[in-house]
């Protein structure tokens, strides 16, 4: 296949207005050489003892310890200067992050996970920076409001991952399908190895932890009994896959088929809740899956058409195959009659 750049792909295959496209650009540039700048760390961590940290040092001239905190430093200052944000978000920090006025400011804002599954760092598993771009709706140019962040996925312009596994890739969507791209560390660029990628409309693998299973409500219980029963479309159990890490476990997914589920949990029993984060991981993921034939859901409907309240909002996350995540949608629907 000759060999395409993100860039190219996204000058020749995405329609978006020649001024967009090109500030578009900015954006996305510098979040690829955030991720290539993390991609070569996060390549050294087990030889953080040996190096005394990351072998960076990070703005304010410190030795960067720990690997998410040093994917978060990366891209606040890189993303600072792309020129074209006017705020970030991320799920390392409490706070919205507003561009100061001495940078070039656009009308981006940006939400991350700068490194997902970090905990899983130490034992060489597959970790993750997961990205959302949304547009302020205003042209003024006053710091952002935490309310003008609070966006509906389906308000998203694009969204994707990182996955820093035995090769990097990226995967995005601007809303006309889905394309993933592989770093060639010899000549440094991530190339087109993933045109137009589709999930399977069904699936035989199921994702989830199941060491949750006495925190599920019964309708939980029951759809996991589903999978793991001849009682369901295959007439035989689904495979179970869980990498405990969500962005390896979504690629597999997207690329595969099946769903992931990482449902609503009573752990505390006064607030039963979901674990992940709606902005910076189930909107995203859920634009890609959606972009590429799946769905995304709470259990109840899209996850793309929550509008969170607060910025680290948590959700119930079902996600992949369009049918397997119908079944589950349908089955909730019912217990709820
Ligand atoms: P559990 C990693 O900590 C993470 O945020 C996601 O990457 C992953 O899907 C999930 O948590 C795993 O959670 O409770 O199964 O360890």
């Amino acid at each position: 296949m000759r060999q395409v750049t993100v860039t190219e792909h996204l000058l020749t295959h995405q329609s978006m207005s020649a001024s967009a496209t090109g500030r578009f650009t900015s954006l996305l540039n510098e979040l690829i050489l955030s991720a290539k700048i993390i991609s070569r760390s996060v390549n050294k961590a087990g030889l953080l003892d040996v190096l005394g940290g990351t072998g960076e040092v990070n703005v304010q001239g410190e030795q960067v310890q720990k690997l998410d905190e040093f994917a978060n430093s990366i891209l606040i200052h890189r993303m600072k200067r792309a020129g074209v944000l006017c705020a970030m978000a991320s799920e390392e920090n409490a706070d919205l992050i507003p561009v100061p006025e001495k940078f070039q400011r656009g009308s981006y804002m940006l939400v991350f996970d700068p490194l997902d599954g970090s905990s899983n760092i130490d034992v060489n598993i597959n970790v993750g920076t997961i990205f959302s771009i949304l547009k302020r709706k205003d042209n003024s140019d006053k710091e952002v409001s935490l309310s003008e962040i609070l966006q509906a996925g389906v308000e998203q312009v694009a969204a994707g991952y990182f996955l820093y596994g035995p090769s990097t890739m990226m995967v995005y969507t601007t809303g006309r399908g889905v394309n993933g791209f592989t770093l060639d560390p010899s000549v440094g660029e991530f190339l087109l190895s993933h045109p137009n990628m589709r999930i399977p409309e069904d699936g035989k693998i199921y994702s989830v932890n199941e060491g949750n299973q006495m925190y599920w409500d019964t309708p939980t219980k029951e759809i996991m009994e589903t999978f793991r029963s001849k009682q369901n479309k295959l007439g035989k159990p689904y495979s179970l896959r869980y990498v405990g890490s969500l962005v390896a476990d979504f690629h597999r997914t997207l690329l595969y088929g099946g769903i992931f589920l990482y449902p609503m949990d009573h752990k505390d029993p006064n607030k039963p809740s979901g674990k992940l984060r709606l902005m910076c991981e189930a909107s995203p993921l859920s634009m890609v899956a959606e972009q590429a034939g799946g769905l995304g859901s709470d259990g109840s409907g899209r996850i793309l058409d929550i509008k969170p309240d607060m910025l680290h909002q948590r959700v119930p996350l079902i996600i992949g195959s369009k049918n397997d995540v119908q079944f589950c949608i349908d089955h909730y629907k019912k217990a709820s009659n």
